[in-house]
């Protein structure tokens, strides 16, 4: 197409997108533009992207009835989207377009943006990475549904009140939702409590009843998800829960009005929060519940789209796979069964073959908090007849282990899925382990330590059906959505087909490395897009910092196997020798921290209050002279990640080597042009390994090396006693000096370091000290850090998510992708 011929189809788009805005103005918001406000104008913009999708979204749907397709359902207890409109401007090619529609009547467009209200509904990074998966799988083509939880309240937001975090609700809904579809026809019911009953059907086979306490009804919320510029739409489907009629009349038959509100109120209730805690379960009843009601709805659909295309249950496999994304959703496995059983009248052994086929599953995690272990008599109780079947799977599986290992008793005890020591629980882990064809880890160091640990009896059964996936996080959101600078940046040198084509573009870049004038436009970007984040700092928390300073940021979940206190007595050793008179050596850093803590996790949030305490006696100490400043930027999320992942030099991803079971901030962080400080844990290996070991500070203990260290009785204390520079910094906690003398306040954070110490940040310390001086010390020369940080982003194409949902496509799913 010649120029201006693109020109003009450009410009037809923009009249073409401000009538539509306008036309939903009036007709969707009621409102003119003389009385609208910013909010009608986010909303109507929103509905005019939206609709630009629904064409698309309803030959998608229309495409999936293809009985040759196989469709990938990735079932998710959370899905943390991040706002919607930038992003779908950005995939569907239009943002210059809506810029200028929205610009021509008088409005700002990043303003109409900040109106978006982020929904929330994950904790962190297991969520997030769901939500780079669809687009991903958009973009790659793949039919895919993402099946999740309509959370009425999200991930609570963060307020931070003389130094604590304070939580309030997330009230996401409250203006209104205008990217989802309700699909009230799309409703399916769900059975909670009771007992069973045994019969003989009318051909004399013996069956099962479920009776249940009481019935939900689940009803289907779409999001279109938009592919990048391929005029693909794919879904997420979300599940709201209400009260189902019968009850309610059954109720009011009684005259029993109050009866029947009480049940509604129940039944709502099942979607209304998400739970907190991220890497950590509370064993809750109301947790099940909802594990168990979104993955019912979303395998009663599953049949129900079966139906429609016109294909028979033995079919199922080869049409359709499900993804347990972790185990919150492996009570999949025995909802089959009893689907396949109960209401589809299958035989066991047929029933089992096909759902093996059918599910395969990803741990995301190694630490024991996290397993999800439910106790015996609160399963037996919300969900009876799935226990039967549970019960089923493992006497026919552990019979197979008696027979392959006759005599080995202790095997079968550790294997089974009934967990028989002291209070009796059920395992999810090796439920999804065992239904499922396929077990992926999401590192290299994490797959296999998942082997060689948490299910290693499980790989010693069956090895070939273990895989790696290494986690991969999108491009389009976290690239040329939140960093346009580097975007316009690199485009102009490679082009743009690196937006989807990570993996084999991004390496162009190498060549401009030693290129003094990109060198110089690049350093540029960096140092506009902090000067913007010391802005938006001086705005949010009050505290002037420099944008010519070392930004040195810790974003993430605030957990103590993340370390974020290591951080801290490294600012406390820095502040210490400044007082001192000892600054040589020491760079101008800001250091900057961000998180929610689980609002039950009572040492996270004592490191929060650590982190601001420490903040306001540095930054208000004439002493450090704005030497080093400690900034804790409250509520993160994935609207603030915007402005904070590409304002970093240096990314501090610091966990005890073989915690972390992956990491994705870490490739957030370095593909916007940041170095890494980092352990010999998750991801961050197979980032040095790409970035090159001399583009990379490395540091501390690895994982074999940590279990050496607790196995051979680790004393935090005699670390303490014979490192100066860590003792001084801990007394100084310990002392009061950033407690205004008071020493009770982190005197539990004291005493659980020098007594037990469970994720050996002391052991770590010394390590950790001398690398941040190597950080300082190459900052010092800036062309280097420079080159350091455009070879960094070069090669950071393997953790796309384009990448990893390819992996699950051709060793996984076995479903083709664009
Ligand atoms: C996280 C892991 O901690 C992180 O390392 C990984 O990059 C991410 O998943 C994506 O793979 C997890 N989040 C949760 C959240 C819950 C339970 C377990 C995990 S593991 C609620």
């Amino acid at each position: 197409m010649s120029n201006t011929l693109v020109q003009n189809e450009s410009i037809n788009k923009t009249e073409e997108i401000k009538d539509s805005i306008l036309e939903h103005l009036c007709f969707n918001l009621g409102k003119s533009p003389r009385i609208a406000t910013l909010h009608d104008w986010y909303m109507a913009t929103a509905y005019a992207a939206r609709e630009r999708m629904m064409r698309n979204f309803v030959s998608y749907t229309e495409k999936m009835q293809n009985k040759t397709l196989k469709i990938v359902g990735y079932l998710s207890a959370e899905f943390l989207m991040g706002p919607h409109l930038g992003n779908a401007l950005i995939n569907l090619g239009i943002e210059n377009e809506t810029k200028k529609a929205i610009e021509q009547l008088g409005i700002n467009l990043n303003d109409v943006l900040e109106q978006e209200e982020e929904p929330g509904l994950g904790n962190g990074g297991l969520g997030r990475l769901a939500a780079c998966y669809l687009d991903s799988l958009a973009t790659l083509q793949v039919p895919a549904v993402g099946y999740g939880i309509r959370y009425e309240f999200g991930i609570f937001d963060q307020y931070i009140r003389d130094g604590w975090q304070v939580e309030a609700t997330d009230k996401w809904l409250r203006n209104g939702n205008p990217w989802e579809i309700v699909k009230p026809e799309l409703n399916y019911t769900v059975k909670l409590g009771g007992h069973t009953e045994s019969y003989t059907d009318d051909k004399g086979k013996y069956r099962v009843k479920w009776i249940p306490a009481s019935e939900i009804k689940g009803i289907a919320y779409d999001t279109p998800v938009p592919g990048y510029k391929n005029g693909v739409t794919g879904i997420l489907r979300l599940w709201k829960s209400e009260a189902v009629e019968s009850f309610d009349f059954h109720a009011f038959d009684k005259g029993d009005y109050y009866g029947a509100v009480h049940e509604k109120v129940f039944s709502e209730n099942i979607s209304k929060v998400l739970y907190p805690n991220d890497v950590s379960d509370e064993g809750k009843r109301l947790r099940l519940s909802q594990q168990y009601f979104f993955v019912s709805c979303s395998l009663q659909n599953a049949f129900h789209i079966l139906h429609l295309r016109g294909l028979s249950i033995d079919e199922f496999p080869e049409s359709m796979t499900f993804q347990l994304n972790d185990t919150h959703p492996s009570i999949a496995i025995a909802e089959m069964m009893r689907l396949l059983i109960d209401e589809h009248q299958v035989g066991w052994e047929k029933a089992w073959d096909i759902t093996k086929k059918t599910f395969a599953y990803t741990n995301h995690t190694l630490l024991p908090e996290a397993l999800e272990k439910w106790s015996l008599p609160l399963f037996a109780n919300v969900l009876p007849r799935l226990l039967e079947i549970i019960y089923e799977i493992n006497s026919r599986f552990l019979l197979t282990i008696r027979d392959k290992y006759p005599g080995d008793e202790d095997r079968v005890r550790r294997m089974s899925i009934i967990d028989e020591r002291g209070n009796k629980s059920v395992r999810m882990a090796h439920l999804a382990t065992i239904g499922s064809h396929a077990i992926n880890g999401v590192s290299a160091l994490h797959t296999k330590l998942l082997k060689q640990d948490v299910l290693h009896d499980f790989y010693e059964l069956e090895p070939d059906i273990f895989f790696n996936v290494t986690n991969g996080v999108t491009p389009r959101r976290w690239i040329k959505l939140y960093n346009p600078r580097l975007t316009s940046l690199i485009t102009t040198h490679i082009g743009e087909s690196w937006v989807n084509h990570l993996e084999t573009d991004l390496v162009k870049l190498e060549q401009y490395a030693d290129d003094p004038t990109f060198q110089q436009a690049w350093h540029d970007v960096k140092r506009q897009n902090k000067t913007d984040l010391a802005h938006l700092i001086q705005a949010i928390v009050g505290t002037k910092v420099n944008p010519d300073s070392l930004f040195d940021i810790q974003v993430k979940r605030i957990h103590e196997y993340k370390r974020q206190h290591l951080n801290v007595l490294y600012i406390a050793h820095l502040y210490n020798r400044i007082k001192q008179k000892r600054t040589d050596g020491i760079t101008p850093r800001t250091f900057i921290f961000g998180g929610k803590a689980a609002p039950g996790y009572v040492m996270a949030k004592l490191i929060i209050k650590l982190i601001n305490s420490v903040g306001e006696t540095i930054n208000n100490d004439p002493d450090v002279n704005g030497l080093i400043k400690v900034v804790f930027f409250p509520d993160f999320n994935v609207k603030n990640g915007a402005h904070i992942y590409k304002a970093a030099d240096l990314s501090e991803q610091i966990s005890t080597a073989g915690k972390e079971a992956s990491g994705t901030g870490n490739m957030k962080f370095a593909m916007n042009g940041a170095l890494t400080i980092g352990t010999f844990d998750g991801a961050n290996i197979e980032i040095m390994e790409c970035v090159g070991e001399e583009n990379f500070f490395l540091f501390g203990l690895h994982a074999a090396e940590v279990a050496e260290t607790k196995s051979n009785g680790y004393r935090p204390y005699d670390i303490y006693n014979s490192d100066e520079d860590l003792k001084q910094a801990i007394d100084m906690i310990q002392s009061g000096v950033f407690s205004h003398g008071d020493t009770g306040v982190f005197q539990p954070f004291v005493d659980t370091l020098l007594n037990y110490d469970p994720f050996l940040v002391l052991k770590d310390f010394r390590a950790y000290a001398e690398c941040q001086q190597r950080v300082s010390d190459a900052y010092t020369n800036q062309k280097e850090w420079t080159k350091m940080s455009i070879l960094n982003v070069a090669r950071m194409g393997k953790f796309s998510s384009d990448r990893s949902v390819k992996d699950y496509c051709e060793n996984i799913w076995k479903v083709n992708h664009a």
